[in-house]
């Protein structure tokens, strides 16, 4: 661009000796490089469950879950279409298995959390330990762990799925494999690693600082009860209300290591003060109705939607019943390189 304006005449021939060189100029391009402030292509968005509810149990009709490997419909940010993400640096999908139904065992170093959205009684069986689970309970599927899901109750169940698939694709660290059965054999009891690891001791010998929590499942009995009693305190957060994030019990770091995940509550009536983070955040609703004013838009949200809030862009939550909120970002892989920002209040 500088160039064009300071010596229209030189820069195309210029140009044609560049390209076959596969060379190009920085200083046409620094002002979207070097930007002032982040602004990507991800939007404001907002998913409303009884919108999409149809459509997905539609899905059923048309191919098993191990037909399709995994039966999910990708939230897909409408700024971003085609590039199955929800956020520039996440995915986000929500997945579906009907009774009875297996999805395949499999592995991949993309790492993914499971998020319950309706139903319960289905299970997800982690390097040969099976979890069942219960909406708002919040589950892990480290990188690199074999992992198959099964659905034993007489209800659908949905989950909405986070992945860290661009940031491996962005380093180019993919690989996947399928096990050699649809389902892996069992290992240990169902439930051990959250009472082994996360009952607030560890094994006294296991002195391990992991990447990512032993503890695979938090179930959200757990976290209402540990909200509910903290809120007798009254210390509200003026941007956060009352807000928890989950962690590795052996490090005190994010539960996983590329996804940060919260849960807050938002007692009604409550207004948050506007907050802005260098990390776009999904936030599902587990209970409750408010409005979350994100940018310019203004969703009204109740008991099961899904919204992203941008990069940097202000967002206020309202709360018009008691509500509780689940989140998840990338904020650990920004803190962890130095990059992660907040305004608290000033946006
Ligand atoms: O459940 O294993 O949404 O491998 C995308 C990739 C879910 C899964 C997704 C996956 C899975
Ligand atoms: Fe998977």
């Amino acid at each position: 661009m500088i160039t064009a304006d300071i010596r229209p005449d030189l820069a195309p021939y210029y140009k044609d000796e560049l390209d076959p060189k596969n060379l190009a100029p920085l200083w046409e391009v620094l002002p979207g490089i070097a930007k002032h402030l982040p602004k990507s292509a991800c939007e404001p968005y907002i998913w409303h469950y009884a919108d999409v509810r149809d459509t997905l149990m539609k899905s059923a009709d048309l191919i098993t879950a191990e037909e399709a490997e995994r039966r999910v419909l990708i939230l897909e940010n409408p700024g971003m279409r085609g590039r199955f993400r929800v956020t520039t640096a996440l995915f986000a999908g929500l997945q579906l298995i009907m009774p009875g139904e297996v999805a395949p065992a499999h592995r991949h170093t993309q790492a993914a959390l499971r998020f319950i959205v309706e139903g319960g009684g289905a299970y997800t069986a982690v390097d040969g330990e099976r979890t069942y689970m219960e909406e708002g309970d919040f589950v892990i599927t480290p990188s690199w762990t074999w992992h198959d899901h099964g659905n034993e109750s007489d209800q659908p169940m949905v989950w909405m799925d986070g992945l860290d698939i661009p940031i491996v694709e962005t380093l180019d660290a993919t690989f996947a494999e399928k096990f050699p059965e649809k389902s892996q054999p069992p290992g240990r009891p169902s439930g051990d690693s959250l009472h082994r690891y996360g009952s607030g001791m560890l094994p006294v010998d296991y002195y391990e600082k992991g990447t990512v929590s032993k503890v695979f499942n938090y179930p959200y009995t757990r976290t209402r009860e540990a909200l509910e009693q903290m809120r007798k305190a009254e210390e509200w957060d003026p941007c956060h209300g009352l807000k928890l994030r989950y962690v590795n019990p052996e490090s005190g770091e994010s539960a996983m290591p590329t996804i940060g995940t919260n849960m807050q509550l938002l007692p009604k009536g409550f207004e948050t003060s506007s907050y802005r983070s260098s990390d776009a955040t999904i936030f599902s609703v587990v209970e409750g109705t408010g409005t979350s004013q994100v940018g310019d838009e203004t969703f009204t949200w109740s008991k099961r939607d899904t919204f992203v809030v941008p990069s940097w862009v202000p967002v206020k939550h309202s709360a018009a019943e008691d509500a509780v909120l689940f989140s998840f970002s990338d904020r650990p892989v920004q803190r962890m390189v130095g990059l992660w920002r907040e305004d608290r209040g000033n946006a």
